[in-house]
């Protein structure tokens, strides 16, 4: 892989494709991760490049589709709410009681680098608004 500036350039040079992305080696424990909470189908680590104390990534372990929310059909409504709901439970569990920022980025725009959908959890920190 080529060394990114930032996730905006990743983000940038990305293109959005239904391919396997390095998320599935991640699930499939090809190349390790800090994983925080898994189940038949949801798996949670650490984020690589963590921007709070805590920020994990939370992914279904079949994509079916679902790159992004953009691609979303009723059919992964199921998925969605497990997605959201762990992300709850994973808050629980790191001890966020203060409070969290649920992060979904989609495409270029919405700063997206990798095509394979994912919730981000942030805390531990103020969190500000508007995010950049
Ligand atoms: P984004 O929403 O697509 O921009 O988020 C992708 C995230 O995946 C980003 O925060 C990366 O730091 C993170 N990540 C990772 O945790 N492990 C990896 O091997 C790769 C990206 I590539």
């Amino acid at each position: 892989a080529v060394a990114m500036a930032s996730e905006k350039e990743a983000a940038l040079a990305a293109v959005p494709s239904d391919s396997p992305t390095i998320f599935d080696k991640i699930i499939n424990k090809e190349i390790p991760s800090t994983i925080v909470y898994e189940d038949d189908k949801v798996l949670a680590f650490r984020d690589i490049s963590p921007q709070a104390p805590t920020h994990i990534l939370i992914i279904p372990k079949v994509k079916d589709g679902l790159t992004g929310l953009s691609k979303a059909e009723e059919r992964h409504c199921d998925i969605l709410g497990r997605l959201l709901y762990t992300a709850k439970l994973v808050a629980k569990q790191e001890g966020l009681e203060d409070g969290f920022r649920i992060v979904i980025n989609d495409g270029p725009s919405g700063c997206q680098s990798v095509y394979h959908i994912h919730v981000h959890l942030l805390g531990g920190r103020q969190m500000n608004w508007p995010p950049g």
